[in-house]
């Protein structure tokens, strides 16, 4: 029997329990894509023609909300409207931190109301299971997923180690809520324990840091291709930024072709490892 992950989007769909885990591989394998894009831009206006343009190759569109210079309220049911428009989900990157008090009326209230818009969000696990405790107070009852971040891209990151295996241990504990993780390799297993059960561990993986033609930033970002990522590494969602919209969120045309670009490379690698 194969792995999970050696398994397809469709299959693995069926055996999640969560119903945004199950959405977003559903919509995977039906768009066949595996490309989230991360539109990290600041007006209102650039935001929406990004997401227009690159909406019918993801799966995934991964915000900033706070980037935003101009937001406003109904910026949201543009975004949704989009979303119901293009077949995509919504991932907030907003990388809660605090106590469990403070990280659900961050997740529920503000400015933005993430809980109200976006499917997907995310978590350091730094304080440890409290922080899932506030978040699924109130992404749960929405049927929202939560992804920790066990990993990141950045070079010195001290998520590694011991600290990531905590962190898998805590998403086990908490499966209703906690779909994945936002790494760099796959965690099925990690830090398990003989008693755990972990034989048929499918935790979605979606990875940042993803690019064609550049291997890095100036300010520590470290980038691995799409077939690095989702063949040699098992991760699940390519999350792509700059190597989309490079420095000019304006050049629509090349913006589209960069998108169908990643999404072609990210599923040849999923057919690959599925082959494999
Ligand atoms: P880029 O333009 O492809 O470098 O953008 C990457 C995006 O992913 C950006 O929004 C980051 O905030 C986000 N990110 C990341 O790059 N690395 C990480 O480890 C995590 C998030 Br977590």
């Amino acid at each position: 029997m194969p792995y999970p992950y050696q398994q397809s989007y469709a299959q693995r769909a069926l055996k999640q329990t969560n119903s945004t885990a199950k959405l977003l591989l559903e919509t995977m394998e039906r768009k066949k894509s595996n490309l989230a894009v991360s539109v990290d831009v600041t007006k209102t206006k650039d935001f929406l023609a990004i997401i227009d343009v690159v909406g019918p190759f993801v799966c995934l569109i991964k915000t900033h909300i706070d980037i935003l210079e101009d937001f406003k309220h109904d910026l949201i049911q543009h975004l949704q409207d989009l979303s119901v428009k293009h077949d995509f989900l919504i991932f907030e990157d907003r990388k809660f931190a605090d106590i469990g008090n403070t990280v659900a009326l961050q997740y529920s209230s503000g400015v933005h109301k993430i809980a109200s818009w976006s499917h997907i969000t995310n978590a350091h696990p730094v304080p440890g299971p409290s922080i899932i405790a506030g978040l699924s107070s109130v992404g749960l009852p929405l049927g929202r997923g939560l992804l920790l971040l066990a990993e990141m891209s950045t070079k010195g990151s001290l998520a590694t180690g011991s600290y990531t295996e905590n962190a898998v241990r805590m998403a086990r504990a908490h499966r209703d809520f906690v779909i994945g993780f936002i790494a760099q390799r796959r965690m099925d297993g990690v830090g398990a324990t003989a008693e755990d059960a972990v034989e048929d561990e499918d935790f979605l993986i979606l990875t940042p840091g993803v690019g064609l033609d550049t291997k890095g930033d100036a300010m520590g970002q470290q980038y691995r291709t799409p077939k690095e990522v989702v063949l040699d590494s098992g991760c699940d969602v390519i999350i792509v930024g700059r190597g989309i919209y490079g420095n000019d969120p304006t050049l629509i045309d090349a913006i589209a072709a960069s998108a169908k670009r990643y999404m072609a490379e990210g599923w040849a690698a999923y057919l690959e490892r599925l082959s494999s």
